[in-house]
């Protein structure tokens, strides 16, 4: 009897504890949003105020980042025709050189949203955006071997990026505060016969990233750490739709 007893609290014990850290460090939710969001890089909407707050942690160490000055989150939002991302990042100093799409932004300083839609882990779309506002979109179909190239040729046809700085990008000699980013996606871009009514049972593979590259040299965040390159699929946490 004894052992029984012991058998089912450890089942519990397994559930719960399990559920925990699905809950907690897994799985993003995004809030359904009856009001416009407007694609200007402040983040003064009320489904702004009203989504959850992503926090990345050091992609190094897994550890939060304590450092209050590079602080980071992201929040996700939906209505029936698109979903949108927004970044927070806090920067005392904020550099881009990058002017065009699909130059590669990851050799300087960035934020990455990698989206999985499918049951397929090794295809994925791949967003990131300077502080300039400029965009790099790609379609990977196998994460071990990228061909930048080839990959960086998918465009999302109707994605709206912009970003709001505080601070001056580029000057070395003052301090910024950081910027912010927001990225609106047509459902219709990333799914194929995009159905609205088929999202509340959706669970999309998805993480978040970010890259600063300050004089103490290159820093790199993620919401599901990597500990290296961040094109790991198999530690994406998950988003579902509420
Ligand atoms: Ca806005
Ligand atoms: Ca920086
Ligand atoms: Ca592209």
């Amino acid at each position: 009897m004894k052992r029984f007893l012991f058998l089912i609290m450890a089942i519990v014990c397994a559930t719960y504890c399990s559920r925990q850290v699905h809950n907690s460090e897994n799985l993003a939710a995004a809030l359904f949003t009856a009001n416009p969001v407007v694609i200007d890089g402040s983040l003064n909407e009320q489904a702004w105020t009203d989504a959850s707050r992503i926090y990345l942690k050091d992609n190094n160490t897994g550890q939060v980042v304590e450092d209050s000055s590079y602080s980071v989150y992201a929040s996700v939002c939906y209505d029936k025709i698109n979903l949108y991302i927004a970044f927070l990042c806090n920067d005392v100093d904020i550099f881009s050189s990058y002017t065009e799409r699909d130059q590669h932004l990851w050799e300087e300083e960035a934020i990455e949203v990698f989206i999985d839609v499918d049951d397929e882990p090794n295809t994925y779309v791949e967003i990131e955006l300077s502080p300039n506002n400029v965009l790099f979109d790609s379609y990977i179909v196998d994460p071990v071997n990228i061909d930048v190239e080839e990959t960086a040729g998918f465009d999302l046809p109707g994605i709206e990026t912009a970003v709001s700085v505080n601070g001056t990008v580029n000057k070395l000699n003052d301090q910024d505060s950081g910027w912010s980013a927001e990225i609106r996606i047509p459902f219709a871009d990333l799914v194929k016969d995009f159905k609205f009514d088929d999202l509340k049972k959706a669970e999309w593979k998805i993480n978040f990233y970010r890259l600063d590259r300050d004089h103490d040299g290159p820093s790199s965040y993620a919401w599901s750490p990597t500990f290296g390159r961040f094109h790991k699929p198999s530690v994406f946490g998950s988003l579902v739709f509420k």
